[in-house]
């Protein structure tokens, strides 16, 4: 039997079903919540509940629901987009009778009994839409949306590698669904104005090492002139790589801890293994750490400049 053909199983076997994601969601994570959850209602007639924190800048895309712990005793949870178990918003997700995991990221805890993961998919949206047309289920346009979010998401509005042309054909069957692809892309670029101005600050402050390395650093005293906080930065991770001679960066930013939460990222060279090294993870091109400190934000800067020199010893430069 699949993998796509046990988790119907499941499906069909539990009346309750709870969808986890990780913590500090994403347009894939929300998207893939919430799409899931609409396509299991509507092709299974079950209740399903999405839990974890509500983010407001991502309201656009849905609520979470607020639920008791002793819901979870007979229910089925689905962990989507989550590649450790630290990670998963909401630790009730152990309540639960049998855990599925849903993902794309590469594997790193197998916390669930029964696991899907593809890593050549740019989402995990991507994956419920294989799942969906694979498993001939229906799919309503309001669940087409939320899985189209998560796609445009990952792939930074198809900008980067991993949007395949498999990613495409799955694209171009979303599109067919009734919804505006535009308002969906303005929705996802659009911030408030302080945060526009936080975007230039941090224009301003751009460093580039003589390797292609650019970093800004972002202090707590920064964020509260911008009245920002660290969830704010992740819509403006993206901007270093469009300076030119750019290979990889980094964006630091304090958190009130004094500790310095690292979004790292790249259009060469993975830099995965630098973030692993420094209590984080995630994917070749673009992945997250932790700073203690200054020292360790340097740190991972020279570990940046490394990679970026050996990436341009190899000959493969960016245009
Ligand atoms: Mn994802």
């Amino acid at each position: 039997m699949t993998v796509f053909k046990h988790i119907i199983e499941k499906i069909q076997h539990y009346s309750t079903i709870i969808i986890h994601r990780h913590v500090k969601p994403d347009p894939d994570a929300l998207g893939t919540q919430l799409g899931l959850a609409q396509l299991i209602r509507e092709n299974f007639k079950k209740d399903v509940y999405c839990v974890g924190s509500q983010l407001d800048e991502l309201s656009f895309i849905g609520r979470m629901d607020t639920i008791s712990d002793d819901m979870y005793q007979q229910a089925l949870v689905i962990i989507v987009d989550t590649a450790n178990a630290p990670r998963i918003d909401d630790s009730r997700y152990q309540l639960g009778q049998f855990i599925i995991k849903i993902d794309h990221h590469p594997e790193v805890d197998n916390y669930a009994q029964l696991q899907y993961v593809d890593t050549s998919a740019s989402s995990t949206s991507e994956i419920i839409v294989a799942f969906a047309k694979e498993m001939s289920l229906t799919i309503s346009d309001d669940t087409a949306r939320l899985l189209y979010i998560g796609i445009v998401g990952d792939t930074g509005r198809f900008l980067y590698e991993n949007a395949t042309p498999k990613t495409m054909a799955i694209i171009a069957f979303l599109r067919q669904f009734k919804f505006s692809a535009s308002k969906i892309h303005y929705q996802m670029i659009t911030k408030p104005l302080h945060i526009a101005k936080l975007n230039g600050y941090l224009l301003q402050h751009l460093e580039i090492t003589p390797q292609g390395v650019a970093y800004s650093i972002i202090s707590q005293d920064i964020l509260k002139k911008f009245a920002a906080i660290d969830e704010h930065t992740s819509s403006l991770v993206a901007q270093p790589g469009t300076v030119e001679g750019v290979i990889c960066w980094g964006i630091f930013v304090e958190q009130p801890s004094g500790i310095y939460r690292c979004r790292l990222r790249s259009k060469g060279p993975a830099i995965h293994h630098i973030a692993k090294q420094h209590d984080g993870g995630g994917h070749p091109m673009a992945s997250g750490a932790n700073a203690k400190d200054l020292n360790e934000v340097h740190c991972i800067i020279n570990e940046l400049n490394q990679v970026a020199t050996q990436y341009i010893a190899k000959g493969v430069i960016h245009e």
